[in-house]
């Protein structure tokens, strides 16, 4: 008997806690600030891929700075842990909840102003909530480029896009997200905030915060504002899409490419041909660009700024000698905006297509670009021998040595049973990562799917000083905890 009182005094008190803790942020942030209703909080405890749903005790949604301050200020009187989430795009559980019920989400999706856009600095300051998307058009409109571009830029939010230090599209020539981040707005786990938005493109002053917030996926305080860092918007843009006979000959066109003209090479991607059957067999009205099936394909972006460049010639030259070396089967140019357009489209939806073939499971790596042959092989291999029937579903950014390898459960089989076997089998493709000298975290993060890989893999040394970081900053540990690390 008394076993069981106690624990359900304990609870109760603990709910009374907590419900109170939600009049008082509702207090200060109005009705429309805070949610708690099953059915409003629900989507924010479900992640894209679907494999959590970790609903919150509540969601709070301040709609500026102070807003988000005095909601930590709260949270963390209580000590109550809080989950930054800005699109919920993340691939790896880093926005939903660790545990369900007893967290609050704060949602930075009101604080979507474009604050200021500076054209001779070539600098861009927006909130957080911004949606990479918007933040492009709003480059676009002040006649520059924002040159950061994922397949999930139509939700994903700036301030998760920094948390992640994602990738995507453009690192291959402009570098990944915290290379474009010049400075940043964050609120510390205690409710301080911190003002670092400065538009420097020098500025040596001790440690580079701004580089310890950028990728730490919300762990450390919540990224509300950003200065980011533009390009001069390229005069001209030209796709192109290539059927290949083999991985090596992928990679022989690339360096060609970036041989000839590296400045010019804004993008070069790279979609086995399972992926591309995939995705011509589940996105409705996909359609292959090449009048033959390949092996492998790569999309190619060059672009320029230059009123002289002659993009099509580089392509026609680099193009003709691949051909002539017998590593390119067949490409297309797109002649026009809209068929520019259409390649990416095919690529972007990769992601979708592999949803619609059934339960996969992510690898998102890298390694060294020449070892991305080894990479395909191995992979392959060991799929092979383990997981037969299973289909690897690779694709990426090859010329930054980032593969998705991503592997769908065989055709007809039990997605809940294949989904079981994704540990273990992402671990069989990190041991192939380290050997290789990769990476088993290229750009979506560590999340609460990868913290075993951090504990296994990183050394001793490494996950000691991570650790040490995290204590410095959030003591309490009341920041978006049980994601990078093990609890
Ligand atoms: C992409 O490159 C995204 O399209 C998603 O990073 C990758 O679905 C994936 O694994
Ligand atoms: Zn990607």
């Amino acid at each position: 008997m008394k076993i069981s009182i106690l624990p359900i005094a304990a609870t109760a008190r603990y709910n009374r806690s907590m419900d109170e803790l939600v009049d008082r942020l509702r207090a200060i942030l109005g009705h429309g600030g805070v949610l708690d209703e099953a059915g409003d909080i629900a989507p924010y405890g479900t992640d894209w891929r679907g494999l959590f749903d970790h609903r919150p005790r509540a969601v709070v949604r301040p709609a500026d700075t102070a807003g988000v301050a005095a909601a930590v200020r709260l949270c963390a009187a209580s000590g109550v842990a809080i989950v930054p989430q800005g699109g919920n795009t993340s691939m790896v559980g880093g926005a939903v909840p660790g545990t369900a019920g007893s967290q609050i989400v704060l949602s930075l999706a009101r604080m979507n102003a474009i604050r200021t856009i500076d054209r001779s600095s070539l600098t861009l300051e927006i909130e957080a909530g911004v949606t990479l998307r918007a933040a492009q058009l709003a480059a676009e409109a002040a006649g520059a480029f924002l040159p950061l571009s994922i397949s999930a830029e139509g939700s994903a939010q700036i301030g998760g896009v920094i948390s992640t230090n994602a990738g995507g599209n453009n690192t291959l020539r402009f570098g990944n997200t915290r290379d474009l981040v010049l400075g940043l707005e964050v609120v510390l786990p205690d409710g301080r905030i911190w003002n670092g938005l400065r538009r420097l493109r020098k500025d040596n002053t001790g440690y580079a915060l701004r580089h310890l917030f950028a990728g730490a996926e919300g762990t450390l305080g919540i990224i509300t504002a950003a200065v980011l860092r533009l390009a001069p918007m390229p005069r001209s843009r030209i796709a192109c899409f290539c059927g290949l006979p083999g991985i090596e000959a992928v990679l022989d066109l690339y360096r060609r490419l970036r041989d000839e003209d590296e400045a010019a090479l804004y993008a070069f991607e790279y979609i086995s041909g399972t992926a591309l059957d995939l995705a011509l067999r589940h996105l409705p009205g996909a359609r292959l660009p090449l009048e033959r099936a390949a092996a492998h394909y790569a999309l190619v972006e060059l672009a320029t700024t230059r009123r002289a460049g002659d993009l099509g010639a580089t392509f026609e030259t680099v193009l003709g000698e691949a051909l002539d070396a017998g590593s390119l089967d067949d490409a297309a140019i797109a002649n026009s905006e809209a068929q520019r357009l259409a390649f990416w489209s095919l690529r972007e939806h990769m992601a979708d297509a592999q949803k619609r073939a059934g339960a996969s499971i992510k690898n998102d790596v890298s390694v060294p670009v020449a070892a991305v042959p080894a990479l395909l092989a191995r992979a392959a291999d060991m799929l092979a021998q383990h997981y037969p029937g299973a289909r690897m579903d690779a694709f990426g950014h090859i010329g930054d040595g980032n593969i998705h390898l991503n592997v769908i459960q065989p055709e007809g089989a039990d997605p809940a049973r294949f989904e079981t076997q994704g540990g273990e089998l992402m671990e069989r493709v990190n041991v192939i990562i380290a050997d290789l000298g990769g990476s088993f975290s290229a750009e979506h993060g560590i999340g609460l799917l990868k913290r075993h890989a951090v504990t296994v893999w990183r050394g001793e040394v490494e996950r000691d000083v991570m650790l040490r970081i995290k204590a410095a900053i959030d003591p309490a540990a009341i920041m978006n905890p049980g994601k990078i690390f093990e609890p």
